[in-house]
């Protein structure tokens, strides 16, 4: 009974978890871009019940009108399964503004389509007139809880990349069906597990979306994982508390806010920081542990999180965090995520989802026990599922497509280090050069915005109307707007400057933006076919 219960505890924290890692539905901004997409001249020419008779290769399907509700318009909602068992939801509205728009998943994805983040998502596109589509990937995490589903063949591989392409095709012939045309424009829209999915649709199927939107894209998930179970280790018995790091983040804002120039509560570029928590943290005094100090032990177990696991074989040297992000770690951001540490000691978000990968994806062994994971032999042998889970810097067909993508990160992001969006990017860089990749894929890194959302930054990203922008207009983002809103009112306005560029304050008000300036960095042009 005892074991059972502690399955049951053990299931129900990896969905919470899962819920933890999910975006909220900030993409759309609350400032408009110059495509004016609420324009809605599409109109539906088929009854929504008509098209469940239409059986196309779905397995199961229905379709029933929903009723306008608030600023959602009444559309058409369309869900059933493709082969096989990949859930699916379409949504088409009945006045249409001709555009398709598909978001990601969170975590181990397999969400309910109910859920609140998902419904969020949709009904956000459709008040502004888009058609949507969603997948589970494939599976149901209520049935299938954490990474247990990537014991089935087909269920990884349809989580990995299929379930997101399928989806998109089918949703474009629901689109022809009902409007009697395709979608002018396709749209991928995701972060975390969403934003790996963009990237990798970019990577494996160049032609099924016109612009993709990829926020702190999870690139390298065992890489993640290894890290959350560092961290774990790391900090296990220290009696570092969340407390602790907020008292460690003010120290970090005293040292570094003003190297960028500018004293405003954000760190520009963290990797600036040189921040050594046993020289710039309190520290306590003889016999003294209280929220305000750190002992030793402490000292040392922050500066295993800042340096990260051990760089041996399999280990790449972005797996680290960057002062900063200490904040993000206890402000209850991402649904109540406990990235870091946990207020009781158990295992932190990141180290519990790290146990089901490393049993399900890495091991295929339902007994492996991830506290006795090796840092020094064992990164190199975690990696069966990197194959599949991973896309690979190979963006040309994406490009010769015609294809758009903006990435995006925060850099006191405590889930997922921005440094291996730089990573990424400097591959895709070394294959194609700087001025070719920024010509259909730019990056942008935003200070103080926790994993995808929330954070004590402006975490009002322009990330839909930018891309939108780019794709029907031609009008590449220059530097990417963002914003800090509290209760609806917005406090400060900033905007960054497309990576590797470093943006410059000059002097003068910050709400001025010629005040800032790109500080544009020499990068050697590759050359690939790939
Ligand atoms: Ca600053």
């Amino acid at each position: 009974m005892k074991r059972v219960l502690s399955m049951l505890t053990a299931a129900v924290l990896l969905t919470s978890a899962l819920r933890a890692a999910v975006p909220d539905g900030g993409s759309f901004s609350s400032q408009p871009g110059q495509v004016d997409w609420r324009a809605t001249a599409l109109r539906a020419r088929t009854v929504c019940g008509d098209i469940e008779r239409e059986k196309f290769v779905a397995t199961q399907m229905s379709a029933k009108v929903v009723a306008r509700a608030g600023n959602v318009p009444e559309y058409c909602r369309i869900e059933g399964f493709l082969p096989s068992e990949i859930g699916f939801e379409v949504n088409l509205p009945l006045a249409w503004n001709g555009r398709l728009y598909m978001h990601g998943n969170g975590g181990y994805s397999g969400e309910a389509p109910a859920a609140p983040y998902i419904q969020l998502k949709r009904d956000n596109a459709l008040a502004n007139g888009f058609a949507t589509a969603w997948t589970d990937t494939g599976h149901r995490a209520s049935r299938q809880p954490g990474g247990t589903f990537a014991q089935s063949p087909v269920a990884l591989t349809n989580h990995a990349y299929l379930a997101v392409h399928v989806t998109v095709e089918f949703a474009k012939q629901l689109s022809a069906a009902f409007y009697g045309h395709a979608p002018h424009f396709s749209y991928w829209d995701g972060c975390s597990t969403g934003g790996r999915q963009g990237v990798m649709e970019a990577y494996r199927f160049p032609k099924d979306f016109n612009g993709i939107l990829a926020g702190a894209p999870t690139l390298d998930w065992t890489s993640v994982m290894i890290n959350g179970l560092w961290q774990q280790s790391a900090t296990k018995g220290s009696g570092l508390t969340v407390e602790k790091l907020q008292t460690v983040f003010k120290a970090v804002m005293s040292k570094c806010d003003a190297i960028d120039g500018l004293k405003d509560g954000l760190i520009d570029d963290p990797r600036q920081c040189v921040f050594d928590p046993h020289r710039d943290a309190p520290r306590c005094a003889a016999g003294e542990d209280d929220d305000t100090c750190l002992t030793q032990t402490q000292a040392d177990a922050l500066q295993k999180i800042y340096d990260g696991p051990p760089k041996g074989p399999g280990m790449p040297n972005w797996v680290r965090e960057y002062p900063g992000l200490e904040e993000s770690s206890v402000l209850g951001a991402n649904g109540g995520a406990q990235w870091i540490l946990t207020r009781d000691g158990s295992p932190n978000t990141l180290a519990m989802m790290a146990d089901s990968w490393m049993k399900y994806f890495s091991f295929g062994n339902p007994a492996y026990d991830a506290s006795k994971f090796d840092f020094i032999r064992d990164p190199s042998r975690a990696r069966a599922a990197d194959e599949q889970m991973n896309p690979k810097p190979y963006l040309k067909a994406f490009n010769d497509t015609g294809g758009k993508m903006i990435m995006w990160w925060g850099w006191s992001d405590a889930a997922l280090n921005p440094g291996m969006g730089i990573d990424f990017y400097d591959r895709v860089v070394a294959n194609y050069g700087l001025a070719n990749t920024q010509r259909f894929y730019r990056f942008y890194l935003i200070p103080g915005v926790s994993h995808c959302a929330g954070g004590y930054g402006p975490c009002d990203v322009d990330g839909m109307p930018a891309l939108i922008d780019w794709v029907e207009k031609g009008v590449a983002p220059g530097r990417l707007g963002a914003r800090r809103v509290v209760d609806g009112k917005t406090v400060y306005n900033r905007a960054y400057c497309a990576y590797p560029a470093a943006t410059r304050y000059q002097g003068g008000d910050p709400e001025v933006p010629a005040n800032f300036q790109c500080a544009q960095l020499k990068t050697d042009e590759g050359v690939s076919n790939r």
